[in-house]
């Protein structure tokens, strides 16, 4: 009989592997009081399997590195500069190209360049680095996501959607002239990985384009985005991932690229532009705080093996390999009854600890908390998306997200589908004991971006 099902399975061998350490549960607990009870003060080494991120955690392909021994280490003008430069102009179809170390180096020189004191700034959710940059640059950060993005259970196929309404209050408040941009994160991180529908950014750009107001894509995940539009939106499923991914650049102005996630590389990114004028701007403020305006703090190696990996981002064999990993993760997850965020997004599953531990209150930091058990059980590093990744607002006081969640962040090419068993099952006997676990208390906290050095101690 013919199997009911058309399986997905990896556009690739393995060719090399990486050896992991085993450890003991003592081992384990001894790690994460040396951590402070924070998963990224752990030791990679004392980690199995490693979901803290799918940044700059990826397999590079045998042509990535291949591409790394054709690195033009020139100072200036290096050809794998114009390379990329190529690349950006035919996959995005963006005109200028400011290469940067990462993402946030591309989200300084923006807020530097647009931003003014008082600057009002719509984005759909926000993303950690993104809005500390905004604020440094005297911009007020305002939430223009759909309401359903806060809503773990709200199974809307597109919760990285802007609300219009959102927009025009502010407008109507603050006036466009005080908006430089809205910036569209596509996918949706905090929100659990969520696209943005096209019709949602057509519908933006025609009102934008109305009130004078620009649009600068936060395009990290983009291809991730692309996918689920051909899955999920009418119109698309005859599209390519490529033609789709350039046709979300073509209703926007720019974007801030981390080349970590969907390019495939260990570091990189860039500022993409169409406006020579924001763009002469950047080129001359990238010096300052990057590198040259043709290498930007990277190697000419490092922009080449970007290049290629943006190629092979928006392979469709590709995307639906690595998004089908990642919703059999979730599937697994709610066939044991863990309370995930839905729908199952592009580049993780995301648990509700308010959900899982309903018990612990947000002050005591469920998501952190949940975090620390993971590791415990089975050395397992996730994330925490919750009170502490959202940090304090400038008058010092605690955002509260609605949101309170775990990352299970996969690295793109990087395990195996025997992996994903391990991960539920782990996840299943914590989710198993959950009634007996307390909650932690912050006893240290730097002052930018909390979440990466904080220190806690159980109750
Ligand atoms: O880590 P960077 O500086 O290359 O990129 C910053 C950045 C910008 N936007 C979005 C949506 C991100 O997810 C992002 C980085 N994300 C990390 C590190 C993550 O673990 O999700």
């Amino acid at each position: 009989m013919l199997p009911n099902k058309n399986s997905w399975a990896e556009p690739y061998k393995i060719k090399m592997v990486e050896l992991l350490k085993m450890t003991t549960a003592e081992q384990r607990k001894k790690a994460l009081e040396d951590a402070g009870y924070n998963t990224f003060l752990l030791k990679s080494e004392d980690v199995y399997i490693d979901l803290l991120t799918d940044s700059g955690t990826s397999a590079m392909s045998d042509e990535q590195w291949s591409g790394m021994m054709l690195g033009d280490e020139a100072y200036a003008g290096s050809k794998n500069y114009y390379n990329l430069e190529k690349t950006v102009q035919d996959i995005y179809g963006y005109k200028y190209l400011v290469p940067t170390h990462q993402g946030r180096g591309a989200e300084n020189i923006l807020s530097q360049v647009m931003i003014k004191p008082g600057d009002i700034v719509p984005g759909n959710m926000y993303f950690t680095t993104t809005r500390l940059h905004q604020e440094l640059a005297g911009g007020d950060f305002h939430d223009v996501i759909v309401d359903e993005a806060h809503d773990s259970a709200s199974a809307y196929p597109f919760k990285g959607n802007i609300d219009l309404n959102k927009v025009e209050k502010l407008v109507q408040e603050y006036g466009a002239a005080r908006i430089p941009y809205i910036c569209v994160a596509v996918t949706v991180n905090l929100a659990g990985g969520q696209p943005v529908s096209m019709a949602n950014l057509k519908e933006l750009r025609a009102y934008t384009q109305e009130k004078g107001i620009k649009i600068m894509l936060d395009m990290t995940r983009i291809a991730e985005n692309a996918y689920f539009i051909q899955q999920k939106e009418e119109g698309y499923r005859l599209k390519t991932i490529a033609e789709i991914v350039n046709e979300i650049c073509s209703y926007t102005d720019g974007g801030t690229f981390s080349g970590k996630k969907d390019a495939l590389v260990n570091i990189g990114g860039f500022l993409a532009l169409n406006d020579w004028d924001v763009f002469e701007e950047a080129r001359n403020m990238v010096v300052v705080y990057e590198g040259l305006h043709t290498y930007g703090g990277l190697a000419g190696r490092d922009m080449e093996a970007m290049a290629i990996g943006i190629r092979e981002s928006v392979q469709d064999a590709h995307m639906k390999a690595r998004i089908g990993q990642v919703l059999y993760l979730g599937e697994q997850m709610e066939a044991f009854g863990i309370p995930i965020v839905k729908p199952i997004g592009g580049h993780g599953i995301f648990v509700d600890a308010k959900q899982f531990l309903p018990h612990i209150p947000q002050d005591d930091f469920p998501a952190q908390t949940l975090a620390a058990e993971i590791y415990l059980d089975a050395g397992i590093r996730t994330m925490e998306r919750g009170i502490v990744s959202a940090g304090r607002k400038a008058n010092g006081e605690n955002y509260y997200p609605n949101l309170e969640l775990v990352r299970f962040t996969i690295p793109r090419r990087v395990y195996t589908q025997a992996h994903m068993d391990v991960i539920a099952e782990s996840t299943a006997r914590v989710y198993e004991r959950r009634k007996e676990i307390k909650g932690l208390k912050m006893v240290y906290e730097p002052k930018y971006l909390r979440f990466f050095q904080a220190r806690f101690q159980p109750l």
